[in-house]
Formats: structure tokens, sequence, C-alpha cells
């Protein structure tokens, strides 16, 4: 009886150990390795010139590609890459398991925004023709017309050419700036004032209009164009501007 229970468990455990040692000979190692699967995060202020980081999440991978979307691209596990211009990228990540040759692939959209925005021309569309009294600006003509143009710290930053005898049907009346202006402060006022030229009486001064870069982003978004007003209206200028 006791010999016979002994056997029985000998046999037993003969099977368990054919059974396993089939079951590692019939399988190829690498079905034992997960596949690989691509994903990642990034941080980072996604404004221009927009430093990110790409941390990468990918599991069961060894080796990485990265295309950014912008002509860069990385082996890097976790790169870091710059973008000087504005849009939507197309971030790609392959992952790779080196022992088994698989691979997996990530794709995510970055949308980075412009940090720097430049004045390249303006057009004046509406001036009021009379003073606040009614009268004209000159006795026999239209006003001698320019305008300057004060950064948020009230310096002159541009000054523009004169317009002799405007009237009504010379406007919109168009200024290319040759050298494009910078408006570096966005949440602060810049302001351009209109003034009437008099050679002997003092120029006069027509009236201004004000703008932030953070309120036409507001109303605008990074639109090419941007129609600013004077506060009573009688003052209509269409910025030109260059998101970079
Ligand atoms: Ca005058
Ligand atoms: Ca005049």
């Amino acid at each position: 009886m006791k010999i016979s229970k002994f056997l029985v468990m000998l046999s037993l455990c003969s099977i368990l150990l054919i059974v396993s040692g089939c079951s590692e000979s019939d399988n190829p190692a690498e079905a034992t390795i997960p596949d690989p699967d691509a994903n990642f995060t990034w941080s980072g202020e996604t404004v221009t010139p927009a430093r990110i980081i790409f941390h990468n999440h990918s599991d069961n991978a060894d080796s990485y590609y990265w295309d950014f979307g912008n002509g860069q691209s990385s082996i890097q596990e976790n790169p870091t890459i710059t973008f000087d211009s504005p849009g939507e990228y197309s971030i790609t990540l392959e992952a790779e398991n080196e022992n088994t040759g698989k691979k997996d692939t990530r794709r995510k959209l970055i949308n980075i925004t412009p940090g720097r925005v430049f004045i390249t021309r303006l057009q004046i569309e509406d001036i009021p023709f009379t003073t606040s009294s009614g009268a004209g600006w000159d006795l026999w003509s239209g006003p001698d017309l320019y305008f300057n143009f004060y950064d948020p710290n009230d310096n002159l930053a541009l000054h523009s050419t004169m317009v002799i005898d405007l009237v009504d049907s010379d406007l919109p009346i168009g200024f290319t700036v040759t050298n494009p202006y910078e408006c570096e402060y966005w949440n602060s006022s810049y302001i351009f004032r209109l003034y009437d030229d008099d050679d002997f009486s003092g120029d006069e001064f027509i009236g201004s209009v004000s703008f932030r870069i953070s309120s036409i982003i507001a109303s605008f978004g990074h639109a090419e164009t941007a129609a600013i007003r004077s506060s009573n209206n009688s003052i209509s200028i269409k910025l030109y501007l260059d998101w970079e």
C-alpha cells in the first residue's frame, strides 16, 4: 500500500516534469516578452521660442526614434526640442524592442503659439475731418496728417511721413513700417497720436488710438490684421501684424 502510493506520486511528479519541460521547449523565448507600447507626454511653455521636454512613457522598448514634425528628429529617450515658429506640429515616437524587433508608434499634436509680434504696416481707415468745434483742421484745405507711435513707457517708437491736405477720398491711407516694429509688452498699452501739421500755430492734436496686444489676441486671435479704434470711434486704424 505504501509502495503503490509512493509510485503513484512518483509517476505524477514525472508527468508534471514532462509537461512543464515540454511547455518550455515548445514556446520560443520571444513570446514571453511583451510587445512594445509607445507613449509620451511633454512639459514646457508652448509659446515661441518653445523649449519642450518630451517624457517617454513607452513600455517594453529600449530603442526610440522621434520625429518632431519641424524637420528635427532624435533617438534620445527623453529629448528636449526648441520650436522657434508657431504652428501645429505632429510628434511621432517610434519605440522598438531590440530583442524582438517589434515596434510601436504613437502620434500626438502639439500646438505652439507665437511669442513675438511685429507691426509691419498700418492703414489709417478713418479720421475726423473737423475739430470738436466743427471747424476744419486748416482754413482752406484738409489736415496735413502725421502720427507718432509710443510704446508703453511713452517712448517714441515710430514717426510717420506727412500726408499733405488729406481729404476723405484719400482714405484708407497706408504706411509701411520699414523695419517691422516688435511690440514687446503684451499687457501694456501702445498709443498712436495723430496730428495736423501747422507751420505757424503749432500742430493740432487730432486724436489717439491705443491698444494692447493681449486685447488684440482676445478679439482677433493671432490674425494678420487687427482693427483698432479711438475711444470715441472717430479714428480707425488697421494694423498688419506678423506673429512669430
Ligand atoms: Ca491746422
Ligand atoms: Ca492742410
